[in-house]
């Protein structure tokens, strides 16, 4: 019905940057429409069928209010609901699977040189992790050249230019891939990450009795001219939060082992003056549509 969409466009309680978005569209747009009134139906068909009352119904639009003003609307709406959208955008595509973004990439990060070493404090927390893979295409050709953007917490669970109690673009970078496809990358391996206790969103997820955790995550994008754009994560075996994802996202195909730590021969090169351990991922990309 084309009164429903318009009446959304104009409604004035939209954020101005959104409503400016939407009324670029032009009125009666028909994808926003049948979402709009699908998600609607949904909702409503919640209320009916458990009951819903006003007084809970008030409680959620001031929960609502607490995850915006406290800066936590991305990261509900991906714990809800981006694995999903994910697996249904990119169901059964070949390749390396794809997974969420989460609520912190940020583009343009710092381009690493060979030897690349994520931008760490010289006292970086956590255990020492050089993250080796390859590139390549669905016939196993190395893509030489392409470019990887890295992205992934502190041992203790912050990320850069989210948290600021953490230097700018800590543990954030980007890097391309050699002639053979490969690539190599001094890092830290995360710990799993807790979402804030002190949120609306971690209280919330309390309430339910649920913890707070994903499992500890590396999140990459990868991108190559001709190709679809990867995004994905990369977990660890033996995390123990791997089956209880606070976001539901782990795909098995998806987790690695971990070797080590070791002092071995390769990481010289880098530096490491700890024992370091070392995980290996091949990403494989899709030709582009
Ligand atoms: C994260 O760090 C994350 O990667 C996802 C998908 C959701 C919440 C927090
Ligand atoms: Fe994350």
């Amino acid at each position: 019905m084309t009164t429903t969409g318009s009446h959304a466009v104009q409604d004035s309680s939209i954020h101005p940057v959104v409503a400016e978005k939407l009324a670029a569209l032009g009125p009666g747009h028909p994808r926003l429409i049948e979402l709009f009134n699908a998600v609607s139906a949904a909702l409503k068909q919640v209320v009916r069928e458990h009951h819903v009352t006003h007084e809970e119904y008030c409680q959620m639009v001031e929960f609502m209010f607490g995850v915006a003003g406290e800066g936590e609307m991305g990261l509900i709406c991906d714990l809800i609901l981006e694995a999903a959208v994910v697996e249904s955008d990119y169901a059964a595509s070949a390749g390396t699977a794809f997974n969420a973004e989460g609520p912190y990439y940020i583009a343009g990060s710092p381009r690493l040189d060979v030897p690349c070493r994520m931008p760490m404090r010289p006292d970086e927390g956590g255990t020492p992790l050089l993250f080796t893979g390859g590139v390549s295409d669905t016939q196993g050709r190395p893509l030489a050249g392409a470019r990887i953007e890295l992205w992934h917490s502190t041992h203790d669970g912050l990320y850069s230019n989210i948290d600021p109690e953490v230097p700018e673009w800590l543990l954030r970078g980007q890097f391309v891939a050699d002639e053979q496809g490969r690539f190599e990358v001094r890092t830290i391996r995360p710990e799993p990450y807790e979402i804030s206790r002190h949120g609306p969103v971690g209280r919330m997820l309390h309430a339910m009795g649920r913890h707070r955790f994903r499992p500890a995550h590396l999140h990459l994008k990868v991108s190559h001219p001709g190709f679809r754009q990867l995004t994905t994560q990369i977990y660890f075996d033996a995390d123990p939060y791997l089956d209880s994802d606070a976001a539901n996202c782990v795909h098995r195909s998806l987790v690695i082992r971990l070797d080590g730590p070791s002092q071995a021969e390769a990481g010289s090169a880098y530096g490491f003056d700890a024992p370091f351990l070392t995980g290996r991922y091949d990403l494989v990309l899709q030709p582009a549509a």
